[in-house]
């Protein structure tokens, strides 16, 4: 449900990061809101709890720049992980442009991980938001902790169709502007048709 004002040639996109609790979704939106520009990017809004769980939803506007004389603006949204929140994660996925599912590497966060994939899936068909042509991509997140399971154990569960794969570490820093740029690239494939 992009957003295209064709009188003020802007060009809006919404990006949500979904995954399970503590899978990283705050700490890759706050790594993109470190490296991108003071000039081109709004503050980030994050509503949390004390201990810093995500309470309803962590948000950034940013400017991509022009693409075609439009100015491309990305809104990125994560949702809160905890599973009673569900509610909350169905809102914020409300025409949602493309969705990148941080999940989390750790052994004992395997079964967290799928029961997020398929309350992800009940919202969107709830939508009716066509899966299969929405652009998707999967970050394994937390490559860098010990008891990180093979990356091919958790594709065969996690994995939804060709979508593109990141390793990532968001504690480093590694992974995450590749995230970005895999669900830009998508988004934008789409767009560039409309607007030429
Ligand atoms: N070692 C390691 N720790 C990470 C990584 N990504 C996130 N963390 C840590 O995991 C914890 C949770 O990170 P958040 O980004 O707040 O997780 P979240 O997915 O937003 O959690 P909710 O808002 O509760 O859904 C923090 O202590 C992070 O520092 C990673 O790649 N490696
Ligand atoms: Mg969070």
């Amino acid at each position: 449900m992009s957003f295209i004002n064709y009188s003020t040639k802007e060009i809006n996109f919404k990006i949500v990061y979904h995954g399970p609790g503590l899978s990283g979704k705050t700490l890759n939106l706050k790594a993109i809101y470190n490296r991108v520009k003071d000039t081109s990017k709004s503050k980030l809004i994050s509503l949390s709890t004390d201990t810093g769980r995500t309470l309803f939803f962590d948000f950034f506007p940013f400017s991509l720049g022009k693409v075609k004389g439009y100015e491309v603006k990305f809104h990125l949204y994560s949702v809160p992980g905890q599973i009673y929140y569900s509610s909350s994660r169905k809102l914020i996925l409300k025409g949602t442009d493309g969705i990148v599912f941080v999940a989390d590497s750790q052994k004992d966060r395997f079964e967290a991980n799928i029961e997020m994939m398929k309350d992800m899936m009940d919202h969107l068909k709830e939508y009716d938001i066509d899966f299969n042509t929405l652009p998707y991509v999967l970050q394994l997140n937390k490559r860098d902790l010990p008891d990180a399971l093979p990356v091919n154990a958790m594709l065969k569960y996690l994995r939804q169709k060709d979508e593109p794969v990141i390793e990532a570490s968001a504690e480093k820093g590694e992974g995450v502007i590749e995230t970005l740029k895999a669900i830009s690239k998508l988004i934008m494939v789409n767009v560039k048709q409309k607007i030429s």
